[in-house]
């Protein structure tokens, strides 16, 4: 058997160590916070019985077992596969069966990249009462659930999603909002984005500045610590960490045991503007049951905005929030439906500004 100790800023960082040094067949033998140079890390101890065994990706055949192993290929063909699909059902809808107030609804709806899945939905819907408004038909698309106090049953809301989607801004912003609106609420912002990024420092930064507690959440155990002592706070808002490479979400939370806490919502930070392909990823990366709303960033550098429809079609998810400005300040709201009905058909960001 071999052992190894692993440090590094992170359980997520140290695991990765494990899992390149070792294998997936390595066992852990202790994980826990410790103090490194005045800072706190994670350690890892790990085993593995005789050699690790790895991948033969070094040889033709090995690559191609690999390479048939790997299941993204097959995914990857599948939306195509769908996306042809709706190409074909496209031409079916035909706009004369339409009114012309329908009609306009529509086009405006494909000018804003709503995409065909949707479009063909609502074309169906409109088909099928003659005489149908068009909001009726639109409005069981889309819900927004408004991030604020009282909204939200659960203590605890974990901002996840790309890194340099907005997650560590929109945090602080919400939390800002909420303590000017709400002074007494007692708000934890917590982090697990990293030992000693940036974002961190942020965080701790206007925590201070605004007389909130904070966190750092380096294993499980300081999940845990949290969790324990969460009664004398009245929301605990976690930084997550944007997940690289075949990191998901699911697997992260499993890490630090966010997955076993029933008090707990993901929200989802994302750009419109990011591409089909970018979108379909993360929703597969960022799926679990704890995933609760969209919070919608970066709305003032968007030219089209149907990606916030699409995803709600493709989720099911409601939206929680719309940011529209890089500055700390008058810069978020908690989302309603309205807003994103006049992204959608006006353009107009939420702060009333149109965009070109
Ligand atoms: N223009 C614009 N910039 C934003 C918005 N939200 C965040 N940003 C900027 O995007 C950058 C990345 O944001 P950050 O919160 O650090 O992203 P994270 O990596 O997801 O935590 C920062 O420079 C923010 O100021 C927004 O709504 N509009
Ligand atoms: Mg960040």
């Amino acid at each position: 058997m071999r052992m190894k100790t692993f440090r590094a800023a992170t359980s997520t960082a140290a695991f990765a160590k494990v899992k390149s040094e070792l294998g997936d067949e390595a066992v852990i033998l202790s994980n826990k916070t410790v103090t490194e140079n005045g800072c706190k890390c994670c350690e890892i101890v790990a085993a593995v019985e005789g050699e690790p065994a790895r991948p033969r990706r070094n040889t033709r055949d090995g690559v191609m077992d690999a390479a048939l192993q790997d299941s993204v290929g097959w995914q990857r063909e599948w939306s195509q596969i769908k996306g042809q699909i709706m190409a074909l059902m496209k031409p079916q809808m035909d706009p004369s069966r339409l009114s012309p107030k329908q009609k306009i609804a529509l086009e405006y709806l494909e000018r804003e990249e709503v995409d065909e899945r949707v479009l063909t939905h609502i074309y169906c819907t409109l088909r099928e009462t003659p005489d149908c408004a068009v909001m009726t038909a639109l409005d069981p698309l889309l819900k927004a659930t408004p991030f604020k106090v009282g909204s939200w049953a659960n203590k605890f809301h974990a901002f996840a999603g790309p890194g340099g989607a907005g997650k560590t801004s929109s945090l602080i912003r919400l939390a800002l909002r909420i303590k000017k609106e709400r002074p007494r609420t007692r708000l934890c912002l917590a982090t697990a984005d990293g030992g000693r990024g940036k974002g961190r420092l942020v965080l701790k930064h206007y925590a201070e500045l605004g007389g909130l507690a904070f966190r750092e959440i380096i294993t499980r155990d300081d999940f845990a610590l949290l969790h324990q002592e969460s009664k004398q706070f009245d929301m605990v808002l976690i930084d997550l960490p944007g997940l690289s490479g075949a990191t998901n979400l699911e697997e992260w939370s499993c890490l630090y045991g966010l997955n076993e806490c029933r008090d707990l919502s993901v929200h989802l930070v994302l750009n419109p503007y990011y591409s089909r392909g970018q979108f379909e990823r993360f929703v597969d990366k960022y799926k679990s049951e704890q995933l609760a709303s969209v919070i919608w960033t970066k709305l003032d550098e968007a030219c089209t905005f149907g990606a916030i429809l699409n995803m709600a079609f493709a989720s099911g998810l409601p939206v929680s929030a719309l940011s529209y400005g890089p500055g700390l300040k008058n810069s978020i709201l908690p989302a309603s439906e309205e807003m994103v009905w006049r992204l959608l058909f006006m353009r107009t960001l939420p702060n009333g500004d149109i965009q070109p």
